[in-house]
Formats: C-alpha cells, sequence, structure tokens
C-alpha cells in the first residue's frame, strides 16, 4: 500500500466519496431522495400500511333474528350469547395472521354492545350476563391479550333512535363516539359507514326517514373528535379523510390503483362512488383504499351459511387480490349465537393463516444479488442491493430524469418460486405505473407477470419456475421509481387439508 504513494491514495479517496457519498458525474444534481411527485401518507397511515390485514366482528341483535339490517325494534331480550368468549375470537384472529379487530359497537339496527350511559337500548337490557356484559370492553381487553390492535364501527344510521333525521340525534351520536374512544384505550380504526336505507322504527314511528347524507351528519365536526381523543386512529369512510372504501364488498382491490384522491365534494354513502373508487395519479390527498369482504355471504352470522365459508383457496385468492394490490384487507368474521367464532370459519382462518405463513415467511431474494440499469447520483444510498436488504424503508432510485429503469436479482445457483413481491418508497408518493418481471429460462427471458401500479405492495403471481435470474423493469412512471422492495416467494408444496 505504501508503495503506491500519497497522489495515488488521495485519487482513491476522492473516487471512493464519490460514490458512497454519490457524487454524480453527471452533474445535474446531487443525491438527496427524489422529491414526492404528489399526495404523500401521514404518519397514521403509514403505520395503517403496515397492519395489510385485519378483522371484522358483526355481531347484534341480527345474530339472534337471522337478518343483515335489523329494523331497531328488536328487543334487548333477543340477545343472548351462550357461550360468549372474546378471546376466542381474538385468538383466532391472531392465528389467521390479522393484526387487528374492528367490531359493530352499533350496526344500523341501534343495539349498542356496550352499556351506553346514552340509551337503554343495549347489552345492559338483555338477560347477557344479567345485563352487566360489556362487547366492546372485552373485545378490547381479548384484542390486548393477544396483540391485535382494536377499532371500532358506529353505525350513523340508527333505525331505532327516536331522533334519527334531526339535530338532536347528531350529539346522541357524537356523545357515543366519545364513549368508544375514551373507554377502551387506543383505538386504531374508526369506520364510518355510508349505508343508509330509510325506514325503521325509530322510536315507535315506523316511517321512512330521508336524510341529505352529504349534510345532515356534519362530518367534518364528527371527525374531529376522533382527532382530539384518538389522534393515532385512521378514520375510514368512502370520503377518508384516512382510508377509503374500494368500492365493492367482493374482496377485490382495483388492478390500477392509486392511493391519491380528491375528497371535494365526497361524503360517506356518496351516490356515485364508482367512478372515484380506484382513485387518481394526480389526486390532492392520501387515502388509500381497504378491501371489506366477508368470510360468508352475510355480514351476520345465518346457520343456513354455514356450508358457504370461504375455502382457503378464496381466502389466499382474497388476499392476494387486496393485500396483493397494495389495499388493507378488513376480512370480517361473524360470531354465531354462542358467541363463538363457529368451529368450521376458525378451521378455515387457521389453516390460511398457515398458509399465507408457509409462503411469504421466507424471502428468497435475500440470496441474491441485485443489480440495477441506473443508480441514483450512484450513491450507495440509492443502489440496487437496497430492494433485497430486508429494510422496507431503504429503496432503489433513478436520477430525476429516467422513469424507466430495470433491476436484476441474480442467485449463485437457480431457485424456485412462484410470487415476487414489489413494494414503491410510498413515502415519495405512488410513481410507478407500469411494470413487467421476467424470468431466465434456459439462457432466455420469459415472461412471469405484467401489472400496472405497485404502491405498499404488490404480490405478482405466475407459474412456479426454477431460476437464477429475475428482472423487474419500471416501463412507466409518473416520476423517477424508487423501489423499496422486491422479494421471491415459493408456495411450498400443496397440502389437501382444509381446501
Ligand atoms: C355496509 C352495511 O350496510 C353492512 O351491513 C355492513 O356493515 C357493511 C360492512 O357495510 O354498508
Amino acid at each position: 500500500m505504501r508503495s503506491l504513494g500519497r497522489p495515488f491514495l488521495l485519487a482513491a479517496m476522492a473516487l471512493a466519496t464519490m460514490f458512497t457519498s454519490g457524487f454524480s458525474l453527471g452533474g445535474q444534481q446531487g443525491v438527496g431522495p427524489p422529491k414526492p411527485v404528489g399526495a404523500t401518507p401521514s404518519p397514521r397511515q403509514l403505520a395503517w400500511h403496515d397492519l395489510q390485514f385485519y378483522g371484522f366482528i358483526h355481531f347484534t341483535v341480527n345474530t339472534y333474528t337471522d337478518k343483515e339490517w335489523g329494523y331497531g325494534d328488536e328487543a334487548a331480550s333477543v340477545f343472548t350469547p351462550t357461550a360468549f368468549d372474546a378471546r376466542q375470537w381474538a385468538e383466532v384472529a391472531r392465528d389467521a395472521g390479522m393484526k387487528g379487530l374492528i367490531i359493530t359497537a352499533k350496526h344500523h339496527d341501534g343495539f349498542c354492545l356496550w352499556p351506553s350511559r346514552f340509551t337503554d337500548h343495549s347489552v345492559r337490557s338483555s338477560p347477557w350476563k344479567s345485563g352487566a356484559g360489556d362487547v366492546v370492553g372485552d373485545l378490547a381487553r381479548a384484542c390486548r391479550e393477544f396483540g391485535l390492535k382494536f377499532g371500532v364501527y358506529l353505525s350513523p344510521w340508527d333505525r331505532n333512535h327516536a331522533e334519527y333525521g334531526q339535530p338532536a340525534y347528531l350529539t346522541y351520536y357524537r356523545n357515543q363516539l366519545r364513549e368508544l374512544l375514551t373507554g377502551y384505550g387506543p383505538v386504531f380504526e374508526v369506520w364510518f359507514d355510508g349505508a343508509n336505507g330509510g325506514d325503521g322504527y325509530y322510536g315507535g314511528a315506523r316511517e321512512r326517514r330521508t336524510i341529505d347524507s352529504a349534510t345532515y351528519y356534519d362530518w367534518e365536526n364528527t371527525w374531529r373528535i376522533v382527532r382530539d381523543l384518538q389522534p393515532q386512529a385512521v378514520i375510514f369512510s368512502d370520503a377518508g379523510p384516512d382510508v377509503r372504501w374500494v368500492g365493492n364488498e367482493r374482496g377485490v382491490a382495483f388492478e390500477t390503483s392509486w392511493y391519491a384522491l380528491n375528497r371535494e365534494g365526497l361524503f360517506p354513502g356518496y351516490p356515485n362512488y364508482s367512478g372515484v373508487a380506484a382513485g387518481r395519479p394526480d389526486g390532492s390527498a392520501w387515502v388509500p383504499p381497504e378491501v371489506d369482504v366477508s368470510i360468508r355471504p352475510g355480514w351476520f352470522y345465518h346457520p343456513s351459511e354455514d356450508d358457504r365459508v370461504a375455502s382457503v383457496d378464496r381466502l389466499v385468492e382474497i388476499y392476494e387480490q387486496s393485500v396483493g394490490r397494495g389495499a388493507n384487507l378488513l376480512l370480517n368474521i361473524p360470531p354465531d349465537r354462542r358467541g363463538l367464532i363457529p368451529e368450521i370459519d376458525a378451521a378455515r382462518l387457521r389453516e390460511f393463516g398457515r398458509r399465507i405463513h408457509a409462503t411469504y415467511a421466507i424471502d428468497l431474494a435475500r440470496q441474491a444479488r441485485a443489480h440495477a440499469s441506473e443508480v441514483r447520483g450512484r450513491s450507495a444510498r440509492f443502489s440496487a442491493d437496497r430492494v433485497n436488504d430486508g429494510d422496507p424503508s431503504t429503496y432503489w432510485a433513478t436520477d430525476d430524469d429516467l422513469t424507466t429503469g430495470t433491476v436484476d436479482l441474480v442467485w449463485p445457483r437457480p431457485i424456485r418460486l412462484d410470487r415476487l413481491v414489489l413494494q414503491e418508497a410510498i413515502t415519495l408518493s405512488q410513481r410507478v405505473e407500469a411494470w413487467t418481471i421476467e424470468v431466465d429460462v434456459d439462457g432466455r427471458w420469459a415472461p412471469f407477470a405484467t401489472g400496472t401500479t405497485i404502491g405498499y405492495k404488490r404480490i405478482a403471481r405466475g407459474q412456479p419456475v426454477t431460476t437464477a435470474r429475475v428482472r423487474v423493469t419500471i416501463a412507466k412512471a409518473l416520476a423517477s421509481p424508487a423501489i423499496a422492495t422486491v422479494g421471491a416467494y415459493l408456495e411450498p408444496a400443496e397440502s389437501p387439508a382444509g381446501r
């Protein structure tokens, strides 16, 4: 080393500085991160994206009257769980891989699963635990015990309440919201439903009440209560502000799905929602979609649907069409009349959890070397190997003037894979509009999968293939791509159980 002399050393150090600090030989830019090109997520939304999968609990008088929408005249005496156990719900949810549970604290029928101070129409008037029970409290506790987050659904439409449709009902609704947000510990999501069918019991009036969904609820002031009391909670509704409805209940997110949305004029129950559900690349607000779907045809438990519980294959399909398209999955798992997740549903969920874990536990890309067509400012900070370093906060990026690029994964020996997972650095907004993945088969590139948007996560599923080289091409982007992850996975050989 000494014999090389001082001038050589200085030159080598200068070169090393250029490459590690990313000095661009092109010179047209520095080495800072790319700038966002539109809406970006808030910290509470980023935390929400990380959850990916959680459950919905639909449970109320409907469970006992065999209805989907109670009219509001159901006597509290019908609510008679015989073996209620919220710990069983939470245990099943955890085993399925869920990260939280959201409960219908009050559905459209108005019956409250917690002993609200503002009405007698609640568990307090039911025979269950002689009126001393609290479903919401028991679930919040069970979620804490099993490491799950806890969320609430409070139906704005209340077919029981005499004052529904008048300003006084809003006071009642907000009082209930405050009870739920102050009495049960941290809440991760508050779910505001847009449904409103008009007719109901309404304290005995038994009539049709139409409200103007755009103005009646004065949503901005209701949502402020959530911000004040649980600032970390995301607010879900057709209009966001944090999370939006995907626009269907079939368990499928849009193939091309933009997180951004123009929220102006939107509200829960917005009539032309299908026109806005996919988002838009130039939308002003970050409002990512959530896919809500039930494991059974109905949202509530019906004995007649015991043989229509989604199969494990169907659940995997739902997962890959929701989480795999950058949305979060809210899977409904309704308790039965005992107050338990039925055995058949529980078995499916556990088998599903095992299958997802077995497929995605080992990222084969970690053993590959990554190479990129370009690296932003030639900086190690944005180099190709950021896509498979196991750290989703780092990313491969190109210079600002490029909106295309390729990154290759190369393994020392061929591996077998059937899924690739792409993730964008979403703190820089959503950028990619089109990508393709090819695999090297006998020295030639063969198509594996192709798609459009990526966002938080895109699961690309193809035929199982043995290869030592994968190429991801970003073919079109709103701005220079920033790719956080390229992962490679293989679903283990099929086991017939539980399908
Ligand atoms: C809908 C409601 O009308 C259904 O009963 C269910 O709660 C679903 C999740 O949202 O709007």
